[in-house]
C-alpha cells in the first residue's frame, strides 16, 4: 500500500468532476486500499478520490471513535434527504480551516461496496454530513463553497501564502 499526495485548495484539479467506476477491478481495489491508508495516516474521517487526483466516483470514510469501521462507497447516489444538521466541517484539502455548514441531517444513499455489490444505507448527523461532504468532492465542490465569497477568499489567500512559504 502507499500513502498518496492530497491536493490542497486552491488546486484546480479539485474542481474536476469524477467519472463513474465501470468495473471494480484490481486497479480500483488498490486505489481504495491506498485511499484508506492515506486517510488514516492524515487523521481524516473521509476522503474522496478527487482529493488524491483520481477522478473516479469513490469515497472512503470512517467516522467511528475507534477508527475500526471502514466504509467505501463507489458510484454513490443520494436517494432521500430530510432534516438539517449543522457541523463545523474541515477538509484534508483545506488544512487547518473549520467552518459551520448546514446540510440535510438524514439521508439514504445507494452505492456499490468494494466487492462491486450494490447496497443502500441510511445515515444521520455526522455520517450523513461526511457522505455529502465527500460526494461534493466528486462534483468538484468543497465545503468552503457553502461559505460566503469573502470567507472563501480569505481562506484562499492564507493557503496560497502557506503554499508559497512551503514552496508548493
Ligand atoms: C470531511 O474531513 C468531513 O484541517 C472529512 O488539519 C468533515 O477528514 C466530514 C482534517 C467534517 C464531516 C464532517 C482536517 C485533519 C480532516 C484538517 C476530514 C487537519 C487534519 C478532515
Ligand atoms: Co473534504
Amino acid at each position: 500500500m502507499s500513502i498518496l499526495t492530497i491536493l490542497e485548495f486552491p488546486d484546480e484539479r479539485l474542481r474536476k468532476k469524477a467519472l463513474p467506476v465501470k468495473n471494480v477491478d484490481n486497479t480500483v481495489s488498490k486505489l481504495i486500499d491506498d485511499m484508506f491508508e492515506t486517510m488514516y495516516d492524515a487523521g481524516g474521517i473521509g476522503l474522496a478520490a478527487t482529493q488524491v487526483d483520481a477522478h473516479l466516483q469513490i469515497l472512503v470514510m470512517d467516522t467511528s471513535e475507534d477508527k475500526n469501521d471502514p466504509l467505501c462507497f463507489i458510484n454513490p447516489e443520494i436517494l432521500t434527504q430530510e432534516g438539517e444538521f449543522e457541523y463545523k466541517e474541515g477538509c484534508l484539502s483545506v488544512p487547518n480551516f473549520y467552518e459551520k455548514v448546514t446540510r440535510p441531517g438524514q439521508i439514504t444513499v445507494k452505492a456499490l461496496n468494494r466487492e462491486g455489490i450494490e447496497f443502500e444505507m441510511q445515515a444521520n448527523d455526522l455520517l450523513a454530513t461526511c457522505i455529502q461532504h465527500e460526494m461534493d468532492h466528486l462534483d468538484g465542490k468543497l465545503f468552503i463553497d457553502h461559505l460566503s465569497a469573502l470567507k472563501r477568499q480569505r481562506i484562499k489567500a492564507k493557503l496560497e501564502k502557506i503554499h508559497r512559504l512551503e514552496g508548493k
